[in-house]
């Protein structure tokens, strides 16, 4: 079985981006799993055709997407990716689209195909704060994530694939009040067991894990 996980580049002005420094220092328990790990460019469309050259290369099982949530508290797991762009900030290199579609000929939305809810039970059992977003936002990380979509649906139909959001580092709040953060280390051990999560449930399981509002 092989997985492909993918990272950001640092992005907004900070110097490190937890999601590419945690997949880099993931250690496998299961053997029988094939781990590649890539960075992928915080910019909009050269982030997705990067993922399908190394999906074309590379050829894995399963394509596990990961980005920076500042702001948020737990890992989090995204349910959908949504067919536009509304870019509050410019890209890594000086994009900013306003309310433009991702793909012309996409659907309006695509569901990750990730056992997302068996994702979120496996980190909460390891005590790790984690929940089902039904958000991935309308920058980088949603780009990348309906453009993984995109491809699955119209390319790849065996891969399965899908997004984890994770938060700060401890290191990047220091100068910002009341931010949460996660340790590396924490947010290390959370990849390795998205992964071999996703690596043995075939089927997800059925339990609550909506929101309100
Ligand atoms: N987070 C951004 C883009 C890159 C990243 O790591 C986002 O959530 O859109």
């Amino acid at each position: 079985m092989k997985i492909l996980i993918t990272g950001f580049d640092p992005f907004g002005g900070e110097s490190i981006n937890p999601s590419y420094e945690a997949i880099k220092r993931i250690k496998l328990d299961n053997s029988d799993i094939e781990l590649v790990t890539v960075e992928i460019p915080t910019v909009f469309d050269k982030c997705i055709d990067t993922l399908d050259r190394k999906i074309k290369e590379t050829e894995p099982d399963i394509v596990i997407c990961t980005g920076q949530a500042g702001g948020r508290f737990p890992i989090t797991v995204e349910r959908v990716g949504i067919n536009i762009i509304d870019a509050r900030i410019a890209d890594n290199e000086g994009n900013q689209y306003i309310d433009a579609p991702i793909k012309s000929d996409g659907e309006s939305a695509y569901f990750s195909n990730l056992p997302i809810k068996a994702i979120v039970k496996s980190l909460i059992n390891n005590k790790i704060p984690a929940e089902v977003s039904n958000t991935a936002g309308t920058f980088v990380c949603n780009n990348i994530l309906y453009g993984l979509l995109y491809l699955i649906n119209t390319k790849y139909p065996h891969i399965k694939g899908g997004f984890i959001h994770v938060p700060f580092l401890l290191e990047q709040v220091t100068d910002k009040r009341n931010t949460p953060s996660m340790s590396l280390e924490t947010i290390t051990e959370a990849m390795k067991i998205i992964v071999e999560t996703a690596a043995v449930t075939e089927t997800d399981i059925s339990e609550q894990g909506g929101a309100i509002c």
